[in-house]
């Protein structure tokens, strides 16, 4: 049984008893996140336009009381901030920044070169011909200074380039068109042009699974092969998409250990942890794999049972305090999303289910998991 060290005993008393209000209690007397782990690292947010626009009002506070940092979880991608040749859409990115700005948060751009979300006509010449190696290379570093150039100074740190590696063998998926036209040299030139177009903005590697050794292993790999080009590279953004016993915590250990071991800082980029059946051997955060709905594998439509309410926050106490043994090495957590409402996760690997992988429930009431990781960060500081 855990303590509640920041509680008047009655309620801790309640709360190990694992009586409701008190579990509310324990939550709304839990302090900020950030200000936990304002020696240890940034900790923030993916957020979306219902929060740069204010409409989402509870879900601004949420952002503001605990998070110092945001990153867009879609308004950045190819397919919407560049959906046709020649023309940008920036309104939600724009407001993003503006949204970071106002509240002096770390504002990180997601992201420049992905093998998803990019529309087909980026792989195609005028004729709807597959586009010549050089052009995409013109292609690819026009798109990356117009937006990288656009918020120069304002966007502090980028994901350069995401999950270009595989699963299986942490080689690069040459199966996909950025990859199978450019191979590495793509890689290569999305971050000299990154760097060109915002000298003193950090630059990062982002990819799930790193707790795979061969993963891992493959994406080391290739951010060293970044830095021998001599290009910058500040860091290597580990998403940790969690199950609640996936990955086990001594492979989150190790990944951070081995990151340090290999010279890169680490951000956590996009943490989560999904409560729910998985089918098959669905892990990591593949976008394209989904199947079909069904009542079984969606459990917890009516609550989440006190059982796995608690067992998520254990999850999330033994997350935090590998996060804070490594703080040397982890800069930046963040979670990807604000509330249990805005998780993808709730429509992958199975549209339409009911997940809980936040640190807030769908009325941005701060849920158990907050006080466990709050309480993971302050014990590693005592
Ligand atoms: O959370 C994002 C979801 O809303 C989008 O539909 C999806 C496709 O663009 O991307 C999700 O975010 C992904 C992130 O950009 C990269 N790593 C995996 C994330 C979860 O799929």
């Amino acid at each position: 049984m855990h303590t509640f060290p920041f509680l008047p005993p009655l309620l801790a008393l309640a709360a190990a008893l694992n009586l409701p209000s008190a579990v509310a209690a324990e939550a709304a007397a839990a302090p900020a996140l950030k200000t936990a782990a304002d020696k240890l690292f940034l900790v923030g947010a993916a957020v979306g336009p219902g929060h740069t626009s204010g409409r989402d009002k509870s879900g601004v506070a949420v952002i503001e009381q605990h998070f110092n940092t945001i990153t867009p979880e879609n308004a950045m991608k190819w397919e919407r901030i560049h959906p046709k040749p020649g023309r940008y859409d920036f309104k939600l990115a724009d407001q993003l920044v503006e949204f970071g700005q106002k509240r002096g948060m770390f504002i990180v751009g997601h992201t420049l070169m992905w093998h998803s979300q990019t529309p087909a006509w980026v792989f195609e010449d005028e004729a709807g011909q597959p586009i010549s190696r050089e052009a995409l290379l013109e292609r690819l570093r026009e798109h990356v200074r117009t937006v990288v150039g656009r918020y120069r100074g304002k966007v502090h740190g980028w994901d350069v380039v995401n999950e270009a590696i595989r699963d299986e063998d942490g080689t690069l998926r040459t199966d996909k068109p950025w990859y199978a036209i450019l191979g590495e040299e793509g890689v290569f030139a999305a971050f000299a042009a990154a760097h060109e177009a915002d000298p003193d903005a950090e630059l990062y590697y982002n990819d799930y699974s790193l707790d795979n050794p061969v993963k891992r292993a493959g994406v080391i790999k290739l951010a060293q092969a970044i830095r021998a080009r001599g290009l910058r590279i500040d860091g290597i953004g580990s998403q940790e998409h969690c199950l609640l016993h996936w990955p086990q915590i001594e492979a989150v250990d190790q990944t951070y250990a081995d990151l340090k071991a290999a010279g890169f800082k680490a951000m956590v980029t996009e943490l989560d942890v999904s409560v729910l059946p998985r089918p098959g051997n669905y892990t990591g955060a593949e976008v394209s794999r989904r199947q079909a709905s069904s009542r079984d594998m969606d459990p917890y439509r009516k609550g989440l049972p006190a059982a796995q309410q608690q067992a998520l926050a254990q999850r999330y106490r033994e997350l935090f305090a590998v996060f804070a043994k490594h703080h040397d090495t982890i800069q930046r957590v963040t979670l990807w999303g604000v509330s249990d409402a805005d998780s993808w996760l709730n429509g992958w690997p199975i549209r339409g289910r009911t997940d809980y992988a936040l640190l807030f429930d769908r009325e941005d009431r701060a849920k158990p998991a907050l006080a466990a990781a709050v309480d993971a960060l302050q014990t590693a500081q005592r």
